[in-house]
């Protein structure tokens, strides 16, 4: 047995069932292996960053790594942005990356870069491996690292030599350590806060925003009046009938230094005080008054439902139902607006869709008006590096299980990361997304924008022609200017298998 005959058992046997891949020469013996060795399902992408992003996506679904299949330094580095926004979704991959023979690296042939160095940013755990007899064990280890709570990626990367080379060992999978618990000072401390001060921020992110969670962090607002938000992107969140209404920390830095503005304590489960997503001149960089105080619950890699749980308990605090969200909402109609498109979304979207937002811009009221939809995971871009949504539709498909994916999609992202439509139409994956027209956020770092700066700005010089390009990947389109329009689209397109593309001219 070679080393990546070694690699694929070893990975298969830790469960690890799906590899998206962009493989090159170097990968060569992993992908004959992958041809000899059945049971890994394998997926294209015509670029890394597509391959990165729906490793995350997969993920985020499944709870469970895909392995990824890159080339060398610089195919890593073409998937760095999507890995930067799968560690800030804190989902776990095992990322394998092919690299030069050990013996020819010093030859410093054309492909040989700092693959090492690229790597070390976005990775929590990573190993070369030296020698084909490692390569099962090294593996056994990446899948153990991947899945240590709450989600870690981890870099394997595989010099030529050590999968062609006999002498692979299949090795055993390593137990999967469970999440900590919280510390039960902390839990006492919150209960403390909870019980005595007043304007207190529970503020959940990660696993304390799956549905277990959210009726736990309910009943202890209830039973203390805390106000409860969701960070301002996360990984996923569950929403719609029965889960909570939950609206999360504002995007825009005065909005939510206004929104904040009441807050003299933040009690953190899985989740950070509220930063800006950049400076401003003459702005703070918290978003949270500097006077309040800030009580960690569970860190990220903690078990947040225990940790409520306990609070619950310390607080005796009574079971509450969830609160009433209302009505399903009706479709819009006329013109598109971002609460009209929302609210055509909430009243199509079959059950157990799947949202996929890259909406950007047009996205930031989407949230209200989609409380009463039906039950759904909403998948945010948590990292900020756009050329997210395509891919990461692309892998929560594959991972949903069959469940409907809605990706909502601004046009200027579209384009990082477009390839992944071809993956889409290959794999037939369910899907449906609308695109919208850039606008940047200049004024808010104090400049006008002149012509330069406009033309950078402007998408509209050529137009985009998103029909004909997601035609020519295999992908059904159409173009809407009504809401109308686009539910019709909508209703027709969920009614069958496969992805489509609406494009929302706005
Ligand atoms: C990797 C990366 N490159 C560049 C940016 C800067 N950036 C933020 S938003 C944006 C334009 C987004 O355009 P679009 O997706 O059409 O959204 P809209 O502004 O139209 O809502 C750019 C270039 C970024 N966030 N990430
Ligand atoms: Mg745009």
């Amino acid at each position: 047995m070679n080393g990546a005959e070694s690699l694929v058992h070893t990975l298969l046997g830790c469960g690890v069932e799906v590899c998206f891949a962009n493989p090159g020469t170097s990968e060569m013996h992993f992908v004959a292996a992958l041809d000899r060795i059945p049971g890994m399902k394998c997926v294209l992408g015509l670029q890394e960053n597509v391959v990165t992003g729906m490793a995350d996506g997969y993920w985020r679904m499944q709870e469970k790594p895909a392995a990824t299949l890159l080339h060398c330094g610089p195919g890593l580095a073409n998937g760095l942005s999507n890995l930067h926004n799968a560690r800030r979704a804190r989902s776990g991959i095992v990322n394998c990356v092919g690299d030069q023979a050990t013996y020819h690296r010093p030859f410093d042939a054309p492909l040989t870069a700092d693959t090492e160095g690229w790597a070390r940013g976005v990775s929590q755990w990573m190993r070369t491996s030296t020698k084909a007899t490692d390569v099962g064990a090294d593996a056994a280890a990446a899948v153990q690292a991947a899945r240590t709570s709450p989600g870690q990626i981890a870099t394997m990367i595989l010099p030529s030599d050590t999968c062609w080379d006999e002498g692979g060992v299949v090795a055993q999978p390593l137990p999967v350590p469970v999440a900590q618990q919280a510390d039960p000072l902390a839990v006492r401390n919150a209960a403390r806060i909870l019980r005595e001060k007043k304007n207190v921020l529970i503020l959940l992110g990660g696993k304390a925003l799956r549905e277990g969670a959210q009726a736990l962090a309910w009943r202890a607002s209830r039973a203390s009046g805390a106000k409860l938000l969701a960070e301002g992107s996360n990984g996923r969140v569950q929403r719609g009938q029965g889960r909570l209404p939950l609206e999360r920390v504002p995007y825009p830095a005065d909005v939510a230094i206004n929104a904040l503005s009441w807050v003299e304590h933040i009690i953190l489960v899985n989740s950070r005080g509220p930063v800006g997503f950049f400076a401003y001149p003459g702005k703070p960089s918290l978003h949270y008054p500097a006077t309040a105080e800030v009580h960690v619950l569970t860190r990220y890699e903690q078990d947040a439902e225990a940790a409520l749980q306990a609070l619950c308990d310390e607080l005796g605090a009574p079971a509450a139902a969830m609160p009433d969200v209302g009505p399903r909402p009706e479709r819009a109609r006329g013109g598109p607006t971002p609460e009209g498109l929302a609210r055509t979304v909430a009243a199509l979207m079959p059950d157990d869709a799947i949202i996929a937002d890259e909406s950007v811009s047009f996205g930031r009221g989407f949230y209200s008006e989609t409380f009463a939809a039906p039950k759904h995971d909403w998948l945010h871009i948590t990292g900020g590096a756009i050329g997210c949504g395509l891919p990461l539709a692309t892998g929560a498909s594959i991972g949903g299980g069959g469940r409907r994916v809605i990706n909502l999609q601004a046009d200027g992202s579209a384009m990082y990361t477009v390839q992944a439509l071809w993956t889409q139409a290959r794999e037939r994956l369910l899907s449906n997304r609308k695109y919208q027209i850039l606008l940047g956020e200049y004024q808010n770092v104090g400049a006008n924008p002149g012509p330069t700066a406009m033309n950078m700005l402007d998408l509209g010089n050529p137009d985009i022609g998103w029909v004909k390009m997601a035609e020519a990947m295999g992908v059904e389109a159409a173009q809407a200017t009504t809401l109308d329009q686009v539910g019709d689209l909508m209703a027709q397109s969920f009614a069958r298998p496969g992805p489509f593309l609406i494009e929302l001219v706005i």
